[in-house]
């Protein structure tokens, strides 16, 4: 007879869920103990940590990712990871640790009281079976929760007395079945765009996250060289949806309202793909398209249709309804190709040999690395820096956290290095996003993940010190952090360090990142740039 816990990894195994991100405690030892041999178990020292190598793996294999956390404190500590999960469509299907059900209404030490509750609203499911034989539907529940449109974290929480129970001798069913979608546009849906779209006279593309996730990359290329017309990414970008050094590349939109309506002014039809309407940050009121612009919004996520506040959506496989749109959309008559961005060279400035400008750092990256290469950044002072010089062609090269939750970047990092251990990972992170963050170092070394981390180290939150220029705040505290040693800290978590004060040392130590096989932290000491300039 099998038992509740073996069902479950039935139903874990269809699904290929046999990588355990996770951290212990004594709720979970029950369904830990004696892992089957075909499941991997990823130590994170903290809860922020395993949800982020669970995002960063997620992303990067467009898989479900499994996580086991401990109960409600370690549920709390990965509500921040669970803020970026949730804004990224990550299908992460989180289980948690319960006390012995007979207990949990006395709280006990470490009893999860209302445990479904917790999460919300950062998952699209959550639940505690009501029985220990309904654990493993709930978990196969969960999955498809997870996987299905718009997806997204889920999270199921089991008392640990659970697992040793008799199962129903049913979960076959429920290990096997599937659930498919079929999101396709309608002919008249398509003819309606397509007639939209050729009427337009001054169209304008914006791509967002999910042209990247459902690797629709040269779909979203075709339709601007069909259209000739300029490509923005949209803004607070957590992927990289367009290439960057196509003519049609414009940049990523300023995350503000009127700083997009002034950038897309004289546009008369502006197609968002595979984003929010928008995901704005700096309050910058103003008109929410420019003079004369519709908006078309193409997305998988209902809720972000119904909440736009402008623009005609339509709701679908973004990928399908691009595909569909250029099996019958004509080239742009009387138009040419926009001309490609001109990129400044590298403004001359007295280098001191202490410190390297940001713009020089993504300048080498972009000689130094392999083409393949993947980048999850987190360091907030550097975007406009990075996006104007940064040479990205390949679909799924670029990470970032998206909802804005810093500690994404370290953990992240490790978990596209797992999940593609073919490529290689360089995590560009700045001095204040990397404590957050920084117990990843001790994964990377355990696993021998070869992740490069260039901690950009300016000694300051750069980005807060710019907001609180925009916003008219310039003497709030604590903004500087001074003196941390970052080779000393991931020499004390087992990775190798170096650091780097001058372009030709920074050549060295990527050089010799980049040829070995484990993990490497190289400190940058950087000067100070406004990533609203
Ligand atoms: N805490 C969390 C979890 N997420 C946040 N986004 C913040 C705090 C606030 N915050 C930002 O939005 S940017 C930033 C903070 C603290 C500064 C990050 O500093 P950095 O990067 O050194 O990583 P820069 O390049 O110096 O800005
Ligand atoms: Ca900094």
């Amino acid at each position: 007879m099998s038992s509740v816990r073996d069902e479950t990894f039935e139903v874990l195994r269809a699904h290929g869920l046999t990588t355990v991100f996770g951290n212990p405690g004594s709720n979970e030892l029950h369904f830990l103990a004696g892992l089957p041999a075909d499941f991997r178990y990823i130590l994170g020292l903290h809860e922020g940590v395993v949800v982020g190598m669970a995002d960063g793996y997620a992303l990067a294999t467009g898989r479900p990712a499994f996580v086991n956390l401990h109960a409600a404190a370690g549920t709390g500590n990965a509500m921040g990871a669970l803020a970026n999960a949730w804004a990224s469509h990550s299908p992460l299907v989180i289980s948690a640790g319960q006390q012995v059900r007979a207990t949990i209404g006395v709280e006990p030490l470490l009893a999860n009281t209302d445990a479904a509750q917790l999460p919300k609203p950062l998952v699209r499911f959550s639940a505690e079976p009501a029985s220990a034989s309904d654990v493993p539907r709930v978990m196969a529940q969960a999955v498809h929760a997870a996987t299905s449109h718009p997806r997204g974290p889920v999270y199921v929480s089991i008392p640990y007395d659970d697992w040793a129970r008799e199962a129903t001798g049913e979960s076959a069913h429920v290990a096997l079945r599937t659930v498919s979608e079929a999101a396709s546009p309608s002919a008249a849906q398509v003819a309606a765009l397509v007639d939209r779209f050729s009427r337009a006279q001054n169209p304008v593309l914006v791509v967002g996250e999910d042209i990247d996730a459902t690797g629709a990359n040269d779909l979203a290329v075709a339709l601007a060289e069909r259209l000739r017309m300029p490509a923005w990414i949209a803004p607070s970008a957590s992927r990289c949806p367009f290439p960057t050094r196509h003519p049609s590349f414009r940049g990523v939109l300023p995350a503000s309202v009127r700083g997009i309506s002034e950038l897309l002014a004289g546009h008369d039809l502006v197609i968002v793909a595979g984003a929010p309407v928008f995901r704005y940050h700096q309050y910058e009121p103003g008109e929410y398209l420019p003079a004369g612009a519709e908006l078309v919004h193409l997305t998988s996520d209902a809720d972000e249709a119904a909440r736009a506040p402008m623009g005609d959506a339509l709701i679908g496989d973004v990928r399908a309804i691009l595909d569909s749109v250029l099996a019958t959309l004509s080239e742009a008559d009387g138009r040419s190709m926009p001309d490609p961005r001109t990129i400044a060279p590298l403004a001359a400035r007295a280098t001191d040999g202490t410190s390297l400008d940001p713009a020089e750092v993504f300048d080498v990256l972009n000689e130094c690395t392999p083409d393949d290469v993947i980048y999850v950044k987190e360091s907030t002072s550097t975007t406009s820096v990075f996006w104007e010089r940064i040479d990205i062609s390949r679909p799924g090269s670029y990470f970032f956290p998206a909802a804005g939750g810093l500690g994404f970047g370290m953990p992240a990092a490790v978990g596209v290095q797992l999940a593609h251990p073919d490529r290689r990972v360089v995590a560009i992170i700045g001095d204040g996003s990397a404590n957050y963050g920084i117990t990843a170092l001790w994964s990377a070394a355990t696993y021998r993940t070869p992740v490069v981390f260039l901690v950009l180290k300016n000694g300051t939150y750069g980005a807060l010190k710019s907001f609180a220029g925009v916003m008219g705040v310039p003497d709030a505290p604590g903004l500087d952090l001074d003196g941390i040693d970052f080779c000393a800290l991931a020499e004390g978590y087992g990775v190798a360090a170096r650091r780097a004060r001058s372009r030709d040392e920074l050549e060295a130590a990527l050089a010799e990142a980049l040829a070995s096989d484990g993990p490497t932290l190289i400190e940058i000491p950087t000067s100070t740039t406004n990533p609203f300039e």
